[in-house]
C-alpha cells in the first residue's frame, strides 16, 4: 500500500532550463509516498521518459572533478576485482565512467541522443535507447557475453522497476556481476535533502527496498559500499542467487541492520522527515529574506536539478537570488526551471560584489570551497539548506 507523506509543491521538469523565461512553464504536483509492503519511496506523478530524457539533456557527469575521480576509482576497482572482458553501462551519460575502459571492453546505453553521440564519437559502441526488456533481448542476441553491468543514478529514473530488473536478470550470465549506484535514502532523510526528489527521481532507494526487489528476480546483494557522492550514495554489488562462487560480504547485513534501526521500514520515519522538510523550507526563506533586508547580493552556485526543487518549493525567486553560476555549457544563459533566475556561465569574476552564495550543488561543497578560496578570504559567505538552513 502506498502511503502519502509529503507534498513538495508544483514543480517544473527539473532539467528543463528555458532560453526564454515563461511564467507558463508546465508544472506537476510533486507528492512523495512510502510503500508499506516493498518499502520503496517514490513520487506519484510519472512523466513520460521522452519528455525528460531526449536530445537535449543538459546534465553531464564529467562536469565535476569529484565525479570524474569517483568513476576513475571505480574503473580501477572493477578491473582489479572482477577483470571483465566486457562491461555494459546503462545511462552512460557523457562517458565519465566508460572512458576509463578500452573501447573494445565497454558498451554504453544512453537514451539522450546528445549524450550518446559523445561516447559513440569517441569510438564506444553506444545504444541510443531506453533501458527495457526489448533492448535486453537485442543485446543478448547481438553480444556474446556481458560480464559486468553497471548503472549509476539511472535506474531510479525508470518507472517500471519490474521490467528493469527482469531485463537485467535476463541479460546477466550466471557468473555475471551487476553494480548499481544511487543516492542513499538514509542519507537523504538524515540530511533532510528533500531536493533529492524531483520528477526525474521516481525513486530514492534504500538497501532494504533494493533487496526486496532483487528477491523477485533471483538476484542478491553480495556487497554494499557507502559513498560520499551526491550527498551520500550506496553502491550495490549484485549476483545471481545460483552463483555460489561469490562470497556475500558482511557489509550487506550491516547496511540493512543500520537502515532498519534508523526506521527506513517504518512510515513514521517519513512523517517525521516531512515535518523537518516543512521547517527547512520555512527557515530557508526566512534566512534569505533577512539577508535581503540588508540589501546584500545573493547568487546561486550549481544550477542543479535539486535546486529546482528547492526554489520552487520554498518560493525563492529573482527578488532573492540575482543569478546562478554553472559550468555546464547547455545550462548557460538559460533560466532556472520555473523561475526568472538566469544561469550564467561560471566565471570567477562574476563573484565580485557578491555577498552570499546559495549552494545549489551542496553535494560538491568541498570541491567548491576549495575553488572559491578568494571569495571566502574577501569575506564572502555561503548559504546551505543541508542539513538545516544556515550561513557559513
Ligand atoms: O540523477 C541525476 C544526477 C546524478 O544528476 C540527474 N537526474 C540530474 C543531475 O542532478 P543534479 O543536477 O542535482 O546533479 P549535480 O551533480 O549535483 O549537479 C551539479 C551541477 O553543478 C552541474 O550543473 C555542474 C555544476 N557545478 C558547477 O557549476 N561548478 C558543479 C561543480 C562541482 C562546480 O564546481
Amino acid at each position: 500500500m502506498n502511503k502519502f507523506f509529503l507534498h513538495l509543491g508544483k514543480q517544473p521538469l527539473a532539467n528543463n532550463y528555458l532560453k526564454y523565461y515563461s511564467k507558463n512553464q508546465v508544472k506537476y504536483n510533486l507528492n512523495l509516498f512510502f510503500n508499506t509492503k516493498d518499502k520503496l519511496v517514490s513520487i506519484s506523478k510519472r512523466i513520460p521518459s521522452k519528455k525528460m530524457f531526449n536530445n537535449n539533456y543538459p546534465y553531464k557527469s564529467s562536469m565535476s572533478l569529484t565525479m570524474r575521480r569517483s568513476f576513475l576509482d571505480l574503473s580501477k576497482e572493477i578491473k582489479k576485482r572482477f577483470n571483465p572482458n566486457l562491461i555494459l553501462e546503462i545511462g552512460s551519460n557523457d562517458g565519465a565512467l566508460i572512458k576509463n575502459f578500452d573501447k573494445n571492453n565497454a558498451i554504453g546505453v544512453e537514451p539522450c541522443s546528445n549524450l550518446a553521440k559523445i561516447t559513440s564519437n569517441k569510438g564506444y559502441k553506444t545504444y541510443n535507447n531506453y533501458w527495457n526488456f526489448k533492448l535486453a533481448k537485442k543485446l543478448k542476441k547481438n553480444i556474446k557475453k556481458i560480464d559486468l553491468i553497471y548503472s549509476a543514478n539511472t535506474l531510479t529514473h525508470i518507472s517500471n522497476l519490474n521490467d528493469v530488473f527482469k531485463s537485467l536478470a535476463y541479460l546477466m550470465p550466471n557468473d555475471g556481476i551487476l553494480i548499481i549506484e544511487d543516492p542513499s535514502l538514509m542519507e537523504c532523510i538524515k540530511k533532510v535533502s528533500y531536493d533529492q526528489f524531483y520528477n526525474e527521481h521516481i525513486y530514492v532507494f534504500s538497501a532494504i527496498a533494493v533487496k526486496n526487489l532483487l528477491d523477485k528476480f533471483d538476484l542478491e546483494l553480495f556487497d554494499i559500499n557507502n559513498l560520499s557522492t551526491h550527498g551520500g550514495s550506496l553502491r550495490y554489488y549484485i549476483k545471481k542467487k545460483s552463483n555460489n562462487n561469490v562470497k556475500i560480504k558482511s557489509s550487506v547485513k550491516i547496511q540493512i541492520k543500520k537502515e532498519t534501526k534508523f526506521g527506513l521500514n517504518k512510515f513514521t520515519t517519513f512523517k517525521k522527515f516531512a515535518i523537518k522538510t516543512i521547517n527547512s523550507k520555512n527557515s530557508l526563506l526566512k534566512l534569505i529574506k533577512k539577508i535581503k533586508l540588508n540589501k546584500k547580493i545573493i547568487i546561486g552556485y550549481g544550477a542543479t536539478a535539486k535546486a529546482t526543487t528547492v526554489l520552487n518549493y520554498s518560493k525563492i525567486d529573482n527578488n532573492h537570488i540575482d543569478f546562478f553560476l554553472d559550468t555546464t555549457p547547455d545550462k548557460s544563459n538559460k533560466y532556472m526551471p520555473g523561475k526568472k533566475i538566469k544561469i550564467l556561465k561560471y566565471n570567477q569574476n562574476l563573484l565580485k560584489g557578491v555577498d552570499y552564495i546559495f549552494l545549489g550543488a551542496w553535494n560538491f561543497k568541498n570541491e567548491i570551497l576549495k575553488k572559491e578560496k578568494k571569495f571566502i578570504q574577501k569575506g564572502g559567505k555561503f548559504i546551505t539548506h543541508i542539513p538545516m538552513p544556515k550561513i557559513f
